[in-house]
């Protein structure tokens, strides 16, 4: 089975999205996420220019062997725009793979490990009062999971509080939009937001929060501990990764979970902190880790040490990554949660999708590959729309991170 065909497609039902669809001489075709949001354009070029006259003529039945020539084969190694771009062609493949076999692509794995994908949804208000009515609603539509964000008096712009409550969107303007930050002031606010949260909707419901990258380790650190009382599932992305060895801090301070990869690449990214077993969640994912062939030597080495998978699910992660996170998520020994943003009516529409929700559970779905496809006629009635995510500053106009 020889690819014939690959082509980049851009759409922007309500935000972008950048799909790989790559065909086969047997008629089978599959697609795959390479959404970089904010920067899209830069995986194009990568898969337009550079991948796609590779592809053609190759054997579409040798994943690992095509994962290897682009990985390897490129000399630079890793990095966001490549791994998504390689993450695009091995999901197309697996799910090309899938039909082939007349098989979801969870049993091509190992078969399901579980009936259902627990995931979390996204609750946030203005205030302390809008995000906890908001936590009890996520509870009443079923879910057993819900982050809380909330905006904070005196910050502007604080992470995680979007425009429309449904679909929360950073990607908001051509330039980024500035925002201000203060650590002092949220670290005082953090824990009154969950005090009311754990006192409104009680001990059932599994609470987590994106703290977005924006402490230093000794800050994290504190944060863990005020919050120890609510019983966090985790505490995300508390401080940046780059330097591994700073979850060192953290962890020898706080029993409140830690997750973080939601920007990771590759097992390099966090092969210090899961083998040092820094962390209790690894939230990498399809699209922006090199696609279910490499996520699954990350779940791996992560299974070793008791780490979970907890993978990123934001909107800006098109229904075809998150098609193949749920086969993923199904099969994974190692599984913990998975993020679940609802894309809006025009994005569902564009990809038609076999998963579906019921009772605070995902489930991928029974058809063959993974279960989600492109409507193209309807993607070009949606063109490109660029859009940056925001930045941060601190009060000084110094930049933060955001
Ligand atoms: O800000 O995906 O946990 N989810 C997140 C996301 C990220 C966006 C950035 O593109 O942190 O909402
Ligand atoms: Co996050």
């Amino acid at each position: 089975m020889k690819i014939e065909s690959v082509k980049v497609i851009v759409t922007c039902p309500g935000r972008n999205f950048v799909t790989l669809k790559i065909v086969t001489d047997q008629g089978l075709h599959g697609i795959g996420d390479a959404t970089l949001n904010g920067r899209e354009k830069a995986v194009v070029a990568y898969l337009e220019d550079h991948v796609a006259p590779l592809l053609i003529g190759k054997d579409a039945s040798r994943i690992e062997d095509i994962w290897q020539l682009l990985y390897r084969g490129a000399y630079w190694r890793r990095g966001p725009v490549k791994m998504t771009a390689i993450a695009a062609v091995d999901t197309a493949l697996w799910d090309i793979k899938g039909k082939s076999a007349g098989m979801p692509v969870y049993q091509l794995l190992g078969g399901a490990s579980r009936d259902g994908v627990m995931v979390y949804g996204h609750a946030n208000g203005a205030d302390i009062q809008e995000t906890s009515d908001e936590v009890g609603r996520y509870i009443e539509m079923g879910y057993k999971a819900v982050r809380a964000q909330s905006g904070i008096p005196g910050v502007k712009g604080a992470y995680g509080v979007g425009r429309g409550k449904l679909h929360y969107e950073p990607a908001d303007a051509t330039l980024p939009t500035e925002t201000l930050w203060n650590t002092a002031t949220y670290l005082n606010f953090a824990p009154k937001l969950f005090d009311q949260i754990r006192n409104e909707h009680g001990a059932g419901v599994e609470l987590l929060h994106d703290v977005h990258h924006r402490l230093t380790p000794i800050e994290a650190a504190r944060l863990g501990q005020s919050l120890e009382p609510y019983r966090l599932f985790w505490m995300e992305d508390c401080t940046p990764a780059e330097n591994q060895e700073a979850f060192r801090l953290v962890r020898s301070k706080t029993t409140t979970p830690l997750a973080v990869g939601e920007i990771f690449s590759s097992i390099y990214d966090c092969k210090d902190l899961i083998q040092n077993q820094l962390i209790d969640y690894i939230r990498a994912t399809v699209v922006h880790a090199g696609g279910i062939t490499h996520l699954r030597q990350i779940a791996g080495l992560a299974a070793l040490y008791q780490v979970r998978t907890g993978c990123h699910g934001a909107t800006d992660l098109s229904p075809a990554c998150m098609g193949a996170a749920l086969h993923f998520d199904l099969w994974v020994p190692n599984f913990g949660i998975q993020e679940y943003m609802r894309h809006t009516t025009e994005t569902d529409e564009v990809f038609p999708h076999a998963y579906s929700f019921s009772d605070g559970y995902l489930h991928p779905g029974e058809a063959p590959g993974i279960g989600v496809d492109i409507d193209e006629e309807l993607a070009a009635k949606f063109p490109y729309d660029p859009k940056q995510l925001p930045i941060a500053r601190l009060s000084d106009g110094t930049m933060w991170n955001w």
